[in-house]
């Protein structure tokens, strides 16, 4: 028998009061006419691309009904009708996405920063405190990559379980009470084929979280049918297996025709009470849904379904179907049902036009700014008519933007070089003061902009007494999370070994036994919902290290550092944050998938993240206790082959900091400037040692954290004062060699003090071979490292250094 519940019809229950079933006819026209008006708009050019939530109303507004005010949404671009149900979006502001407005007081989610159907709360006050998420709907920030909604979604509903599970939590009531908060999950058809929604459910199974997952069957992933994504065509049949038993947890499955108001609102209404009450973790299938306008504005389904499909759609619409319950229940009378379409229709086009004067009206202003201060220029000119005509042209344009506006004043300005700084002084400066709005509109909050940001954390110096012990460095941490597990209730730690036997490199050893299995915990072999166990955590107030067991393993759960937690606070223009630190070690130890170091690649994909990169444990705690003190989202890579070295055990740890953006100097130097980091730091320094026998003085510089890179121009000055400098890592050749080479050659404009030409020490281009000679021949070597400053210096003086 199969596993699977349908939901019975039950009569209406007594809070279906007329009035309420009419309400949600209302809501699901207003939704229904708002895509409908959404299409056109980007037809007539007032938009670039729009993709709705028409075919989806009834499941949305069934959904909304059973969510709760301290509930999390984490979804994607169909949930509009949801959205207005629970109040947290309205026409206007719906509109407002469209466009691309800016203001975050006409496009929350956004900014205007992302395509329309991307929703979101602010959980944030202006200053990026929290605000109390018990007291209000939540909807995590939406991203587009089909299926990135599941790892965050699980970690929002493992939030619920450790804030129930964990005492010492109990006085953080504004982000829980109790765990009583269902995470609730929506997905298309098509995507749950995407690797990381198998991985998702499958943990959801294994952790018993609270988490509700719709999937919105409309029978296609753009034009492909679900007979191609999805086995049997069936995503409830394909799960079956991991449906709960009376003697095995599992997962609720449930079944429902997204047409069937009544069973719609059974099913929700079950689903949570599960998810709230038992944290059994449900997937709703929503079969028979339609998509009346097709998928999206960049094609007509017209030219992939066929004609009995259309029809089918039509007849089966869920709008459709419930005019038909109304009717037939005797609810309402049709023309009743008219009366409230026509007002529903014209309350979208009513606010629709409020949202298009607010955008463009904005820009309106500023164009007419431009086009005067252009003229006024002009007076004084001696190009008089061309800019005459800049300004007439620029006052003509139809649906103007702001490139339009702005590249038109560059130009003008070009123009006006010859010009005295009297003519164009007015024009200038509302050039300048429009670049620092634009730079708030569209880059700003890349990294915290509150008072929590990493640079604002004081530095407190480790402090070392004579009787201080040596001990392996992973003591050091061991002490360092210890300390910090019993002072922050917040804080845990999670990942693949983390748990019993307190990670392989044993950071963690004995602190589950001490602090239980909710702050010291194991999880399954899945990076990608490790990091989603964190974002979601982190997102809901809690202090989670999550762990990836080596840096090779970091591209599983490098899409989601990338899609979703890097890139959280800019697309959200500070209305979130996901304080995550993750947790890895790398570099250097054996082997093709134990010896990487693919900085560039992660620098180049974690913009909007801090790039802790430590030499040893002591810079690692150090770094641990500043983030845990900032709301920024961080990447930690520890040393992998500097667990067992021996370091002095700090007496104030826990306590002292390690400042980010401040490069050490781990040896001065007059002769040329090496910049490194992590375990090269120890090669550098090694190699600096030979130097110095030879006659070469090498100043060597620690960079500490990649991002932010040397904010007080550290190496700089140091090039200043040698005249030369090496940038070496383990990294491929162009990669984050190239990234410090970047900063500092032109960022800190060190060019200027150079006398011989900057060079890159590197690893090879492939990945490092297995065994010590493996490593010797792929990685930099404290002899390539002599022979390279060498080199250098013969060039300089071949007569005090000859050629070898
Ligand atoms: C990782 C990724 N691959 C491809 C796309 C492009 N894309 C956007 S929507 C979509 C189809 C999704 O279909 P489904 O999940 O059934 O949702 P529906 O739009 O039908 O509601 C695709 C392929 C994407 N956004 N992300
Ligand atoms: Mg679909």
């Amino acid at each position: 028998m199969s596993k699977i519940q349908s939901v019975p019809k039950t009569s209406l229950s007594p809070d279906l009061t007329a009035d309420v079933v009419l309400a949600d006819f209302r809501l699901a026209m207003l939704s229904r006419h708002a895509s409908l008006i959404g299409r056109k708009e980007v037809f007539m050019g007032k938009a670039k691309f729009g993709i709705f939530g028409d075919g989806k109303e009834l499941a949305q507004i069934a959904m909304a009904r059973a969510f709760q005010i301290g509930d999390f949404r984490a979804g994607y671009y169909r949930d509009q009708t949801f959205m207005m149900a629970l109040g947290e979006l309205n026409v206007s502001e719906y509109f407002a996405q469209l466009y691309a407005h800016t203001d975050v007081e006409a496009e929350p989610a956004s900014g205007g920063r992302l395509m329309n159907g991307h929703f979101a709360t602010r959980s944030l006050n202006e200053d990026g405190s929290w605000k109390n998420l018990t007291e209000m709907y939540n909807s995590a920030a939406d991203v587009s990559p089909t299926a990135a909604q599941m790892p965050k979604l699980l970690g929002l509903a493992y939030a619920s379980k450790i804030y129930r599970e964990n005492k010492g939590l109990k006085d953080l009531n504004q982000f829980s009470i109790n765990g009583n908060e269902v995470a609730w999950g929506t997905i298309g058809n098509a995507s749950t084929s995407e690797g990381m929604f198998f991985e998702s459910i499958n943990a959801a199974g294994v952790m018993q979280v609270p988490m509700v997952v719709s999937v919105w069957d409309d029978g296609y992933g753009i034009s492909v049918p679900k007979e191609f994504h999805t086995t049997k065509g069936s995503i409830s049949e394909v799960l079956e297996g991991f449906a709960r038993t009376d003697s095995q947890a599992g997962i609720e499955i449930i079944r429902v025709k997204g047409w069937d108001y009544e069973a719609l609102l059974n099913a929700y209404l079950k689903a949570g009470e599960l998810a709230r009450v038992s944290h059994v973790p449900v997937l709703i299938h929503v079969e028979e849904l339609t998509q009346p306008q097709g998928h999206s504005t960049s094609g007509s389904h017209e030219r992939y379904k066929t004609e009995e499909r259309l029809k089918w759609e039509k007849e089966w619409d869920c709008i459709n179907k419930f005019r038909e319950y109304i009717l037939s229940n005797q609810i309402a009378t049709a023309d009743t049902l008219e009366a409230i379409e026509a007002e529903a229709k014209a309350q979208a086009k009513k606010e629709k036009e409020a949202a298009w004067a607010s955008f463009s009206g904005e820009i309106k202003t500023e164009l007419a700014e431009a086009v005067r201060l252009i003229n006024e220029a002009a007076e004084n000119s001696t190009r008089k008519v061309v800019l005459n005509q800049i300004a007439h042209e620029l006052s003509k344009t139809i649906n103007p933007i702001r490139k339009d506006v702005i590249s038109a004043v560059r130009k003008v300005l070009l123009m006006l070089r010859s010009d005295s700084p009297s003519t164009k002084a007015g024009l200038k400066s509302w050039y300048e003061k429009q670049t620092s709005l634009n730079f708030d509109r569209y880059n700003s909050h890349l990294y915290s902009q509150s008072q929590w940001n990493v640079g604002s954390v004081e530095e407190i110096l480790p402090e070392f007494t004579e009787k201080s012990p040596l001990v392996d460095g992973r003591e050091i941490l061991q002490a360092f999370f210890d300390y910090t597990l019993e002072k922050n209730p917040e804080f845990f730690a999670f990942g693949e070994d983390v748990g019993k036997i307190g990670d392989v490199n044993q950071a963690f050893a004995g602190l589950q036994a001490k602090y239980g299995a909710n702050r010291v915990a194991d999880t399954g072999i899945r990076e990608c919902t490790i990091i989603g166990q964190g974002i979601g955590t982190a997102l809901r107030g809690l202090r989670p290290i999550a762990e990836i067991q080596y840096l090779d393993y970091l591209l599983y759960g490098l899409q989601m550092l990338s899609d979703d937690l890097a890139c959280l606070q800019y697309r959200t223009k500070g209305g979130q944050k996901a304080p995550l630190i993750v947790r890895t070690r790398g570099h250097r130890l054996e082997g093709v998938w134990h010896s990487g170091s693919p900085m560039g690649m992660i620098l180049s994909s974690l913009r909007g993240m801090v790039i802790c990169v430590p030499r040893d444990m002591t810079q690692a705690a150090g770094m641990y206790a500043t983030l845990l003190n900032s709301d920024e989202p961080a990447l930690v890579i520890e040393c992998l082959n500097g667990y067992r070295l021996k370091e002095k055990m700090p007496s104030n740890l826990g306590e002292f900091t390690v400042p980010m953006g401040k490069p050490e100097i781990l040896k001065t130097g007059k002769d040329l400037t090496i910049v490194t980091y992590g375990s090269m730091c120890r090669i550098i320094l090694e190699a600096a040692t030979e130097l110095a026998e030879i006659g070469i003085d090498v100043e060597v510089i620690d960079v500490q954290t990649l991002l932010p890179f040397d904010i007080h121009g550290v190496i700089g000055d140091s090039v200043k004062k040698t005249n030369r400098v090496i940038f070496a890592d383990e990294d491929v050749p162009g990669g984050a060699s190239a990234f410090m080479l970047q900063q500092v050659i032109e960022g800190q404009e060190a060019f200027k003090y150079l006398d011989s030409e900057p060079q890159t020490i590197t690893g090879k281009a492939h990945r490092p071979a297995y065994s010590s000679d493996g490593d010797y021949f792929s990685k930099p070597s404290v002899d390539d490292v002599v022979e390279k400053v060498y080199a250098m210096m013969h060039e300089v003086d071949p007569k005090k250094f000859p050629g070898i």
